[in-house]
C-alpha cells in the first residue's frame, strides 16, 4: 500500500499582495494527479492550510475541487484533508458530505470530541487498511481558553499540555481500534521541536513556540503526517515523523527550497520505505544580490538560462543591492531593463539603508510586507539588540496569533 503526504497548498496565494499563483498551482497539482496515478497511491494526505485565506478566490476554490475530482478518477481510493492555521474551518467544512462521496475525508478543525478526527479507512471488501488520527491545526480555543491574567509564558505552556494531550488522546483511542497488519497514521499542522523554518516564512503565529517534540508523539502512530513548515524534513531525526513542505515556494525566502512530496510504502504496517518526489519547478523565484553592476549581469545570465529552457512562466526576481548611492527609480530601472525577458523584478531593496523605514520601502514595497516583517523593521530602525527583537517578536506574534482567532 502506497500513501502519498503533502501540505500547505496555500490556494489563493497572492504574492506580494497584488500576483497571483492560480498557474503555478495549477501545475503543480495536474502533476500531483499523474504522480498519484503513475506511483498508485492509495491514500492521499493533505496535512493543513490548503487556502492561503479563510476566504479564498473562486478560481482557488475550483483548482481545489478539480483535483479532488481528478484525483479520484486517477484511482487514488482515500483523501484526508485536514485545516491548517490558514484556513477557514467552516469553509473546508462545508462540502464535506459532497465529498465523502468520493472518499474524500474532511476535518477542518477540532469540535471538542476528538472521536470525530478518527478515521477508519476501508477497501472494496470492508476491510480496515489503515487508521488515520486527522488531527487539524489546534487553535487556541481547542486546547481550553486562555485564563484571565495568564501571562504569556503561561499560555505558552497551555498550549503545548494541550497539544500532547490531544495526541495522547487520540493515541488511546487509536489503540483500542488496533488491528494486525493495519498502519496506524496521525496528522498535524503545528510547529514541531527542532524543526526548520525558513526565515520569511510569514505563517508561524503559535509558530516558533515549538509546539510539541517527535517524544511527544505516542508510539503507536506509525506515521507523523505534518503541516505548516514549507521545507520537507524529518523531526527528531525519527524517520517517520515528517513534514512534506510545501506544493511550491511561498515566499523569497524558499526560493532555494527543493519541494517535494513524501510516498510511505507500506508492508502491512511496517513502512518498507519511504522516498520525496520531486516536484518540477513552474515558476522560478530569486533573490539578486550585489552592486548594480553585479545584479544586472546576474540578470542578462538569468534571461539566458531561461531561454535555453521552456519554462512557461516568467521568473519573479527581488533584487538587494548593495551600495552606498540609491537610486529612487531602482524598481523601475530594473523592470524596464528585462522588459523583454521572461523575468518580472517584484521588490528592488537597498541593503544599506536600514536606518528608516520610509527611505527603505516604497509605498508598494510595504504592502508587499507582512506585519511581522514591519514590526521587525521598526524594532531594528529603533536600535533594539538581537534578544530584544526576538522577545518583542515574541509578543507581537501573541498579539496577531490573538487577533486571527478572534477574526474567525
Ligand atoms: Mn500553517
Amino acid at each position: 500500500m502506497k500513501v502519498l503526504h503533502t501540505a500547505d497548498w496555500l490556494l489563493g496565494q497572492n504574492f506580494t499582495g497584488n500576483l497571483d499563483r492560480i498557474a503555478e498551482h495549477r501545475f503543480a497539482l495536474d502533476w500531483l494527479v499523474n504522480l498519484t496515478k503513475k506511483q498508485k497511491i492509495d491514500i492521499l494526505l493533505v496535512a493543513g492550510d490548503i487556502f492561503d485565506t479563510p476566504n479564498p478566490a473562486n478560481n482557488a476554490r475550483e483548482l481545489y475541487y478539480r483535483f479532488l475530482m481528478n484525483a479520484h478518477q486517477a484511482g487514488c481510493r482515500h483523501i484526508v484533508i485536514t485545516g491548517g492555521n490558514h484556513d477557514s474551518p467552516s469553509m473546508l467544512n462545508a462540502p464535506k458530505i459532497i465529498l465523502n462521496s468520493i472518499n474524500t475525508h474532511v476535518i477542518g478543525a477540532a469540535t471538542g470530541n476528538i472521536e470525530d478526527e478518527i478515521i477508519i479507512l476501508k477497501n472494496d471488501k470492508e476491510q480496515t487498511e489503515a487508521i488515520i488520527a486527522a488531527v487539524p491545526f489546534l487553535r487556541d480555543r481547542d486546547l481550553k481558553s486562555g485564563m484571565v491574567g495568564e501571562s504569556g509564558e503561561e499560555r505558552i505552556k497551555r498550549v503545548k499540555l494541550g497539544i500532547r494531550n490531544h495526541y495522547e488522546a487520540a493515541g488511546d483511542i487509536v489503540s483500542s481500534l488496533k488491528q494486525k497488519n493495519v498502519p496506524i497514521i496521525t496528522m498535524g499542522h503545528l510547529y514541531a521541536k527542532g524543526a526548520t523554518a525558513s526565515d520569511k516564512q510569514d505563517n508561524i503565529y503559535i509558530g516558533d513556540m515549538e509546539n510539541i517534540a517527535a517524544d511527544d508523539f505516542p508510539g503507536i502512530f506509525d506515521y507523523v503526517a505534518l503541516g505548516h513548515l514549507h521545507t520537507a524534513q524529518k523531526i527528531g531525526r525519527k524517520n517517520h515523523i515528517r513534514y512534506s513542505g510545501s506544493l511550491i515556494p511561498m515566499s523569497f525566502g524558499e526560493w532555494k527550497d527543493e519541494k517535494s512530496v513524501t510516498i510511505i510504502e507500506w508492508k502491512g504496517n511496517e513502512i518498507k520505505d519511504i522516498s520525496l518526489e520531486k516536484i518540477p519547478v513552474f515558476r522560478k523565484l530569486v533573490t539578486i544580490n550585489g552592486d548594480e553592476i553585479q545584479v544586472e549581469k546576474q540578470l542578462e545570465l538569468m534571461a539566458e538560462n531561461m531561454a535555453s529552457v521552456d519554462r512557461g512562466l516568467e521568473a519573479w526576481v527581488e533584487i538587494f543591492i548593495d551600495s552606498e548611492k540609491t537610486r529612487p527609480d531602482a524598481y523601475r530601472y530594473f523592470n524596464e531593463m528585462v522588459k523583454n525577458w521572461p523575468i518580472k523584478v517584484l521588490r528592488v531593496s537597498y541593503a544599506r539603508q536600514y536606518e528608516a523605514l520610509d527611505a527603505l520601502f516604497s509605498t508598494f514595497e510595504l504592502d508587499s510586507l507582512k506585519p511581522e516583517e514591519v514590526f521587525k523593521k521598526r524594532c531594528e530602525a529603533v536600535g533594539l539588540d538581537e534578544k530584544e527583537i526576538r522577545k518583542s517578536m515574541k509578543s507581537f506574534k501573541e498579539l496577531l496569533n490573538w487577533m486571527q482567532d478572534k477574526d474567525e
